[in-house]
């Protein structure tokens, strides 16, 4: 029998990347995005197993609604909170309340309705919540405060949630990945050449690098839990702290 993954966030990344992994692997994916033709594409790329659903993650009303899928759709085994979006990494006194607000309401806000709203089938089926956190939920770095913040919650988030699943069989997971080269850092950077001198030389990790590591943790014998799992390129490490001298 299939299973069904809910993903947010599909029609770029990381979201793409694991919608082609499962659906390739033969489960049903249900994928929502705000560009309809990217969506659009994507069905006529993955056929019959995929539904799109043009969602924006701020829109609390429509994520409400996916509680209320009928089967096979509704039957969701994995929600596979993806969609996520950084404002420009500038620092709080010169950031854009606008752009923060708006990664507040979809990394934050949505993620939690969209949770709650699916919470119910996921306990029928002894599912799974896996949440697209990042490395920037546990350190710290300029002009990362909204953005660190907000992962800092996803992370804490699905650590909390697994403490009142206790006894559900529900899973979860917080995924944390460093620098990934995607589309979320265009829109970050604000260009393509930006993103490409970002990752210039440094061989960043991939899309499908972070879809495979979802696979892997939905893919564990039911007992086995993966709280949260870090993940950078070989090429990123830390830096020091900053040090002002007077
Ligand atoms: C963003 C990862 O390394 O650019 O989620 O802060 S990093």
């Amino acid at each position: 029998m299939s299973k069904t993954i809910l993903i947010t966030g599909v029609t770029a990344g990381i979201g793409l990347a694991a919608a082609r992994r499962f659906a390739g692997e033969g489960w049903r994916v249900i994928g929502t995005g705000r560009r309809g033709d990217r969506l659009r594409a994507l069905a006529e790329e993955l056929g019959d197993v995929f539904l799109p659903l043009e969602i924006d993650m701020r829109d609390l009303d429509a994520l409400g609604q996916l509680g209320q899928l009928k089967a096979p759709w509704g039957e969701v085994d994995l929600l596979l909170n993806n969609a996520g979006f950084a404002p420009p990494q500038s620092a709080m006194p010169e950031g854009d309340w606008g752009v923060m607000g708006s990664a507040i309401a979809t990394n934050i806000t949505g993620l939690v309705a969209l949770t709650k709203a699916v919470l119910p089938k996921l306990i029928e089926r002894r599912g799974h919540v896996v949440n697209l956190a990042s490395i920037a939920a546990t350190y710290p770095y300029k002009g990362g405060a909204v953005y660190g913040g907000t992962k800092a919650f996803v992370r804490q988030f699905s650590l909390d949630l697994r403490c009142d699943l206790e006894g559900t069989g529900v899973r979860v997971t917080s995924i944390e990945p460093g620098m990934v080269e995607t589309e979320f850092t265009v829109v970050r950077t604000g260009s393509q050449e930006a993103s490409d001198k970002l990752y210039a030389n440094m061989n960043p990790l991939t899309a499908e690098d972070i879809a495979e590591q979802v696979w892997w943790v939905a893919n564990l014998p039911p007992h086995v839990n993966i709280n949260a799992l870090e993940i950078m390129p070989v090429n990123q490490t830390w830096a020091g702290f900053a040090v002002h001298r007077e």
